[in-house]
């Protein structure tokens, strides 16, 4: 029996080590929350969970750029369109799934309802609440824990209830910041604001460029290869740090967070609502599109990925998870690292099936709250920006919600209600994630069954673990 544990132990040690930081980081936000720690205070302890960030940052563009280049330039040109346009078309129609099963659950919830503003005209058609009015002003702040030169200004949305005279009864401000990777996202150029759409459109090019290079295009794709193999080997070495730093990662995001009882009643059933969409989406349709397509049984091949799964809950970034994804991939679930090479990095780019799902569940959400009835062409209408919002998401935290503005403008939404559902956001955010990255793992299982006749033709590489059981 002891035997049986040190060797369950043994093969499953990180994935055990990452449940219980979880566990651990939850429990120690909370208990640190009652400290009342001062600013200065909570920024020092999020300082391990903040270098785990970064570690995973630092190997993003080296991970797409060489195993897009090196993923591609290994195949012939017939196959990696194929691919390719399999692969796309895929993505396509899976976030499109995950758009019409949040729009189906927050119909059939209907989480508006219990948050609806008063005073809405009879035509429903959505008006700010004369009850309230918003004052948004913006207050420079200076970066603690950057260069002291480097500001970035907090936007704050300062609420005034005003009674039937119309003085002011109440003010209340909610801050409306976006988190800095968010804030650089969308001043793109900065050194943060890394745009792996662009890097990713540009190594697939110079990928199935050098394919057809023949010799002279070996130096650079060896180059590439042995630039992949080096990552995955920091990669390898780097994960024994990750359960560390996921404990301050979550912990440090509990402790800053808004008062969970300020969610109340409003808010409950919104995020019961995306959950439950993330949850039929991420736990029944997906695998079971796996299964209809592989005939593999999808629970061996999830098996595989939860430590990749644990890392895109604790960092809410899908392009920050990609190392773990490609080494859950090609050591646990042995999919062929040529497949993986292509799918992996284009899915976590524009591949989020749980942003989509999201972004329709929240438009929809915004008109129940607004008592606005939305029309069947509108509701096309958000299932098409949704999906192009999605794609448009970068992998970096609460990136959907940047890019939500996009479909509450199609239909004529408020875009400053996004305000009320910042305070769960947070969150939700790492259970889309999740959805995303699983989205993409799934897809490179199916891709790999889908093309194995061109991809172990030379029977060089280790058939998908689910081949195997
Ligand atoms: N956090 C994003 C990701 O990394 C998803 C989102 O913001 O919707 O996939």
């Amino acid at each position: 029996m002891l035997a049986r544990v040190k060797d369950v132990c043994k093969r499953n040690g990180l994935l055990i080590l990452s449940v219980l930081s979880v566990i651990v980081g939850c429990l120690l936000g909370f208990f640190l929350r009652t400290r009342r720690l001062s600013q200065q205070e909570i920024s020092y302890f999020q300082f391990p969970g903040e270098l785990l960030m970064r570690m995973l940052k630092m190997l993003i563009l080296p991970l797409v750029v060489s195993s897009l280049m090196s993923g591609l330039a290994a195949l012939d040109a017939k196959t990696s369109s194929r691919l390719g346009i399999i692969t796309v078309t895929y993505y396509l129609w899976t976030t499109f799934v995950a758009v019409i099963v949040g729009i189906i659950m927050v119909s059939i919830i209907h989480p508006g309802g219990a948050a609806q503003k008063e005073n809405t005209e009879e035509s429903g058609k959505p008006i700010m609440s004369n009850m309230l009015h918003y004052r948004t002003k913006s207050i420079p702040i200076i970066k603690s824990n950057k260069a002291a030169s480097e500001s970035t200004t907090r936007r704050i949305i300062i609420y005034g209830v005003q009674d039937e005279n119309g003085s002011n009864v109440q003010n209340f401000a909610l801050d409306i910041t976006p988190p800095p990777e968010v804030i650089y996202k969308s001043e793109p150029g900065t050194s943060d604001g890394m745009n792996v759409l662009g890097i990713v459109i540009f190594s697939a090019t110079m990928g199935i460029m050098l394919g057809r290079m023949g010799n002279s295009g070996v130096p650079l794709v060896s180059f590439c290869q042995c630039l992949n193999e080096s990552v995955m080997k920091i990669v390898a070495v780097s994960v024994w740090y990750f359960p560390f730093g996921i404990v301050f990662l979550i912990a440090g995001k509990i402790l800053e967070m808004d008062d969970p009882t300020a969610i109340g009643k409003k808010l409950g059933f919104y995020a019961i609502t995306v959950v439950c969409g993330l949850v039929v989406h991420g736990l029944f349709i997906l695998p079971m599109m796996y299964f209809f397509i592989t005939k593999k049984n999808p629970i061996v091949f999830i098996r595989g990925i939860l430590q990749a799964l644990l890392i895109a809950l604790a960092t809410s970034s899908s392009s920050a998870t990609l190392p773990i994804t490609f080494k859950c991939l090609l050591e646990n679930n042995h999919v062929d690292r040529r497949i993986a090479r292509f799918v992996l990095p284009v899915g976590a780019t524009i591949n989020m099936d749980g942003t989509a799902l999201y972004e329709a569940v929240a438009a929809i959400f915004i008109a129940q709250v607004n008592n606005y009835e939305l029309d069947f062409g509108q509701i096309i209408t958000i299932s098409i920006t949704a999906t192009a919002a999605s794609i448009g998401a970068a992998g970096i935290p609460q990136a959907g919600l940047v890019t939500m503005v996009i479909v509450l403008t199609s239909v004529g939404l408020p875009t400053d209600d996004i305000t009320l559902i910042i305070a769960v956001d947070w969150a939700l955010d790492r259970f889309r994630t999740m959805i995303n990255v699983l989205g993409d793992a799934l897809a490179a299982g199916i891709m790999a069954h889908v093309c194995r006749k061109e991809f172990t033709k030379d029977g060089d590489e280790v058939p998908l673990i689910c081949e195997t059981k």
